[in-house]
């Protein structure tokens, strides 16, 4: 489907439908314009000699690869002169980072994962840049991102796969927008992205399976058990080990993602970061029908305590999604 309707212009629509206001689009945009050149960086791979380790690592005790590296500092050069935010805080960042004295502070504040999955880049998977907005507050700038999920007023992502996709919502559903690299624009290919309730694709890494909590086990074994079990029907597996993927195919078609808390560090409440990765996701997954629980809870009403705070994360599919949590009860 060819579209005719450009990031610019659907932004535009929504600011004369007031869905958002002239800072909060300008801020969009210019997220969406430095992840065209992320994503022509990672495209680049060997070519541009970005690819392996930057031999260093980051908050989350994880070694960063060189593109993490690139790609977090392009979005700090990109929108630290715009005047549209106060503050950025990064998966690669220990402490929040503030505007620089010579711009202007902006009425927003901009989260991200720069490159998510980057563990796939140097085997030429899907990796993606993560964003999360939040109105910025008062008082001391670290605080003032510490807002529960509910409170973005804009999240997406952008999908650096056979297509260069972003995919946005800002409280009015999730659209889906394809990069036309003969224009340098984002176009809306997907104009109201909505997730099945019911669904036969579930996404974990098997591996960890006997570090799970009773409840997770007792699902995964129903799925795993197929039409000769509790479910009456055999369910497919798939597991890409990029959240942007997986939750990109969620969106698409279906399905339950899980990264659920496990018995490895009883000290970590799950792998994946509450404030850049699970609540703009969750964020996208309820504008599009889901549901997104840390098994008891919704993740967008978490009271986050800490910049880099981890959270178990069950979202997709809400008949799927609403059962594995059903069994954190039971
Ligand atoms: P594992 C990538 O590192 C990430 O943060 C998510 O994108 C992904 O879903 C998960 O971790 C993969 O974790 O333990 O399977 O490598």
């Amino acid at each position: 489907m060819s579209s005719s309707i450009s990031l610019a212009r659907f932004l535009a629509t929504a600011q004369q439908q007031q869905h958002l206001d002239h800072d909060l689009a300008a801020l969009i945009s210019a997220v969406a314009r430095t992840c065209v050149s992320i994503s022509d960086a990672v495209s680049q791979g060997a070519l541009a000699g970005v690819l392996g380790e930057a031999g260093t690592g980051n908050v989350q005790g994880e070694d960063q690869k060189k593109l993490d590296v690139i790609a977090n500092q392009m979005l700090l050069d990109g929108l630290a002169w715009t005047g549209l935010v106060s503050g950025m805080a990064s998966e690669e960042m220990e402490h929040a980072s503030p505007i620089p004295a010579e711009y202007p502070q902006g009425p927003y504040l901009l989260l991200f994962d720069p490159l998510d999955g980057s563990s796939n880049i140097d085997v030429n998977i899907s990796v993606g840049t993560i964003f999360s907005i939040l109105k910025r507050g008062e008082g001391e700038l670290e605080s003032q991102f510490l807002q529960a999920g509910s409170q973005q007023v804009a999240a997406g992502y952008v999908l650096y796969g056979p297509q260069t996709m972003l995919v946005l919502s800002t409280g009015q559903g999730v659209q889906g927008f394809t990069l036309d690299r003969h224009c340098g624009e984002f176009m809306l290919t997907q104009a109201n992205m909505t997730i099945p309730t019911a669904t036969k694709e579930f996404a974990i890494n098997m591996s960890n399976q006997r570090h799970w909590e009773a409840p997770v086990q007792r699902y995964i074994a129903e799925l795993l058990a197929g039409k000769t079990g509790v479910r009456g029907k055999d369910f497919n597996m798939r597991w890409v080990a990029s959240m942007v993927a997986e939750v990109h195919r969620i969106l698409t078609r279906g399905g339950i993602f899980m990264y659920p808390r496990d018995a490895r560090d009883p000290s970590k409440p799950g792998k994946l970061r509450l404030m850049y990765e699970a609540n703009p996701m969750s964020f996208l997954v309820e504008q599009a029908g889901g549901a997104a629980t840390n098994g008891r809870e919704r993740i967008v009403s978490l009271q986050p305590e800490g910049l880099h705070q981890r959270v178990s994360v069950i979202l997709g599919s809400k008949e799927e999604v609403e059962r594995v949590t059903q069994y954190h009860f039971e």
